[in-house]
């Protein structure tokens, strides 16, 4: 039965479930269209709730009997759960239940993938297995007797026992119910060994279908590494006799941290030179990092209600950016984290889906695993870092694990552990997790008798249900630079608490250059006058890699600014600056492959609307366009020789060294393209012996287009590797020209390998047709209208991974009359679909409000 009525949830409502639950004991009885589910739970009442009537979260469910100690009794069913009179003391619940996982295309709950059984309960999931108190704050050890024909059978926990046909497992660290996982197949492993910090052998594997055991080496290094770093840095231990990974082909997330038994999305897990890019590789370090991180932040000490998500989702992505940063260059992390904020957690924070780090209300919970929350969540951390120091913050995690192990806790605990630790007042900082939108920073500057002074002002602007803002502490690094180049005052981190706040430095012998937000020190939109010269100087002399990064980025933003609102030519003073960094050897060639990348085209619509010019994606990109052409015309006689000094002769390796070198080759590749119509990279295509270079070659062709024999070959070559051909399915939207991506986004929808069901497939597609901007942005409203259809249609079949994509309406008020009107009507059309899913109605709702 569906739900009819969509009930927001606020914070401000939490009450405790009435019950405790002291443990759960599940029978699965596997079969692809009816399995069996029974359940024995022993509740006991919770002295710390308030009374209240017996309910049961459950969906979908058919329910075959119940019982209270052994005597059936028959709930009252509803579409949300069941409620039943219960005794008033302890009691012995059961229930068995039947589902039908192989109709499951939602991926939520118990659904099967590729013959293969497996489970995704985070946030409410687990209620479409049985019926529980689906809730976070209620944690009960688990027992699990799995029942079916296929040979592997896996659960949370250490393995108990096991016959023909059976096994079980038992966890004994209480955990919510979001954290149950079931997987059963026909399965190989990948086996590994880690030795604890306190000795103990913990036995790895990692579970694949059989033919991707080859794609597992890389994983199984990356999971020690975690486990080594959590010990070394955090001084935390696993705490189970075996740590098992699954991947999975159908999954609506990237991974997910189930105690003892993490589920990959198979794109996050699997990697082999041949068939993974540098990119992959990192990425897939990085999640397998998260979610084994997320064992003590998240498991141990897990969320009381799905409001506090970002005290576990924050604090882990914080926790994966610093292994990264450790693993790989923590310069270059930053650099591609601000990135990646500025492309998706901006948008959201400055458009109609803005909520505060922690939301105070929702419908459909799966639509808040955003990147406010993660990304945001994060920062929100590193600022926190900023502010007490790095032995302070040691201290108080020290004392949140000692503090909370085994709570399900709240962000007021959270900081409540940084005020013990510190003896700070974390009273305004709060505002970090109830405020939405993103601050807004000027500065002016002041010189006199050798004293500078720094005048900052702050202003968060309105977003949905906040009209009014109030100061935040912001942590802003600032670095001062002597007219010569030499840093005379190193970076200093100034506590802003105030809307407007100057700050002096005394005893300068000549006004200096400030080098401001050293490091992206805070989440905020800097809003700073300062002249292309002294731009140009921090790009050459500043200390702070990101600073220079800033500075260089700055000038390309201007740049493509003044060519788009005033037909401004490119600049070739920033061009010949950049020149010079690009040269430098002594530099990181991953440092240099950012500094070569433009502004995206999002990122310059956003920045033309905050200036107030309604943007042009036809126009943005023309420009986009004109300035890397010039690019590659100035430095025509660079470009072979940067391209021989970043050709990698050693053997494969993903490590950060060879793919900062292919990352700058690549990026050089692409500005070659420009000049030699695709010579080079048909070469490069030709001769890669392993994915990135091939599919950069692949992507330059695309551009130039130039690519069919290669798009040819490359289907030949890889036809049976499914996440291989994802990425095919995506770059040809992807790079193409905007008027071709919606066209061919559409034609490749009509292939009989476009598995729309698949969600990295249907992202592959339609998630590219969203990159591409001006092609997305197609004035005909073609893409728009694509996207929407598609949104329809997987509604029907998987309603989290439509709401998710819905999410690239989001900027749909920036831009002109005719094509606000086109996304309008696209999302009242959706909005219009008879019986649609919770997720997209709330998120077009949101959208249009
Ligand atoms: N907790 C996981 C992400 C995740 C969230 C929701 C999911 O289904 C709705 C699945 C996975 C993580 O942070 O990695
Ligand atoms: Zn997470």
């Amino acid at each position: 039965m569906k739900d009819a009525s969509p009930q927001t949830i606020y914070l401000s409502d939490y009450t405790p479930f009435g019950w405790q639950v002291a443990d759960v004991h599940l029978t699965v009885k596997l079969a692809p269209k009816a399995t069996r589910v029974v359940s024995r739970i022993h509740f006991q009442p919770n002295p710390n709730a308030p009374a209240q009537d017996f309910f049961l979260h459950g969906e979908e469910l058919k329910l075959i009997h119940a019982a209270i100690d052994g005597t059936e009794v028959t709930p009252e069913l509803t579409p949300q759960g069941l409620r039943c009179d219960v005794p008033s003391g302890p009691f012995l619940w059961e229930t068995e239940v039947e589902i039908a996982p192989a109709e499951n295309t939602a991926l939520e709950g118990l659904y099967m993938s590729n013959g293969m059984y497996c489970t995704q309960c985070e946030a409410e999931g687990f209620r479409k297995i049985t019926y529980y108190p689906d809730r976070p704050d209620v944690m009960a050890t688990f027992t699990v007797r799995i029942e079916g024909d296929t040979p592997v059978k896996l659960s949370n926990g250490n393995p108990t026992d096991s016959g023909e046909g059976w096994a079980e497992w038992h966890d004994p660290w209480p955990k919510p119910a979001y954290l149950f996982a079931l997987v059963a197949g026909d399965l190989v492993n990948h086996p590994g060994a880690f030795t604890t910090m306190s000795g103990k052998e913990v036995e790895l594997n990692i579970w694949v279908r059989p033919g991707d055991e080859g794609k597992c080496a890389f994983g199984m290094e990356a999971l020690k590494a975690s486990m080594t770093w959590d010990e070394e840095v955090y001084g935390r231990e696993y705490d189970l006799d075996i740590f098992n990974i699954v991947a999975v082909d159908d999954f609506n997330m990237g991974a997910m941290e189930n105690k003892g038994l993490n589920i990959f999305n198979s794109s996050c897990v699997l990697a082999s030179p041949e068939t993974s890019t540098d990119a992959n590789f990192e990425r897939i370090e990085a999640i397998i990092a998260h979610e084994y991180f997320h064992n003590w932040t998240g498991n141990r000490i897990t969320c009381r209600d799905w409001f506090q998500l970002c005290l576990k989702e924050g604090l882990t992505v914080y926790r994966d950016s610093q292994f990264t940063s450790d693993m790989r260059s923590a310069e270059v992390k930053r650099i591609s984290d601000v990135i990646d904020l500025r492309a998706r957690q901006f948008p959201e924070d400055q458009g109609p889906l803005s909520h505060p780090v922690r939301p105070e209300s929702f419908q459909e919970i799966n639509n808040f695993y955003t990147a406010t929350v993660y990304e945001k969540g994060a920062e929100v951390i590193g600022m926190l870092k900023r502010l007490v120091g790095d032995e302070a913050y040691a201290k108080a995690l020290d004392l949140y694990f000692e503090r909370h192990d085994g709570d399900a806790a709240t962000i007021e605990d959270w900081l409540r552990v940084f005020e013990d630790a510190t003896g700070r007042d974390l009273t305004q900082f709060q505002r970090w997790y109830s405020q939405s939108g993103t601050p807004h920073l000027s500065v002016s500057e002041d010189y006199a008798d050798g004293t500078f002074t720094l005048t900052f002002k702050q202003e968060t602007p309105p977003t949905p249900g906040q009209p009014d803002k109030a100061p935040q502490v912001l942590p802003i690094a600032v670095g001062l630079l002597n007219p010569n180049g030499d840093e005379v005052v190193p970076t200093t981190v100034l506590e802003m608490t105030d809307a407007e706040q100057s700050f002096r430095f005394e005893g300068l012998s000549a006004k200096p250059v400030a080098s401001i937000l050293r490091g992206f020190s805070a989440p905020v939109v800097l809003d700073r006058e300062t002249s292309a010269e002294e731009k140009r100087f921090l790009l050459a002399h500043d200390t702070d890699a990101f600073n220079r990064w800033e500075a260089s980025r700055d000038l390309a933003r201007g740049c493509l600014f003044d060519m788009v609102t005033e037909g401004a030519g490119p600049d070739t003073a920033w061009i010949d600056a950049l020149e010079q960094v690009i040269r430098d050897g002594d530099l990181d060639p991953a440092f240099r492959a950012l500094m070569l990348a433009l502004p995206t085209q999002s990122e310059l619509a956003q920045m033309l609307h905050a200036k107030g010019i309604t943007p042009d994606p036809d126009a943005i990109h023309a420009a986009a366009e004109t300035l890397r052409n010039a690019m590659a015309e100035r430095w025509s006689s660079l470009l072979p020789e940067l391209m021989a000094a970043t050709r990698v002769t050693d053997r494969y390796s993903p490590d950060a060294k060879q793919s900062g070198k292919r990352a700058l080759g690549n990026a050089v590749l692409s500005l070659q393209t420009r000049l030699d119509g695709g010579k080079a990279a048909q070469a490069q295509f030709d001769a890669a012996d392993n994915m990135t270079m091939q599919l950069s070659a692949l992507s330059c062709l695309i551009s130039a287009g130039a690519e069919d024999a290669a798009l040819a070959a490359f289907e030949q070559q890889w036809k049976d590797d499914r996440l291989v051909m994802d990425k095919w399915f995506a770059l040809q939207v992807a790079a193409t020209k905007p008027e071709t991506a919606a066209p061919r986004a559409e034609a490749l929808t009509k292939r009989p390998d476009f598995d729309w069901k698949n969600p990295n497939r249907f992202r592959a597609v339609m998630g590219s047709l969203a990159m591409n901007h001006a092609g997305f942005h197609a004035k005909d409203g073609s893409g728009y209208r694509l996207l929407a259809e598609w949104l329809i249609k997987l509604d029907g079949k998987n309603p989290q991974t439509a709401a998710r994509m819905c999410s690239v309406f989001q900027t749909w008020t920036r831009y002109d009359a005719g094509r606000q009107a086109l996304m309008k009507a696209e999302l009242e059309r959706i909005a219009a679909k008879p019986d649609l899913s919770r997720d997209v109605s709330e998120m077009v709702g949101r959208l249009l409000s």
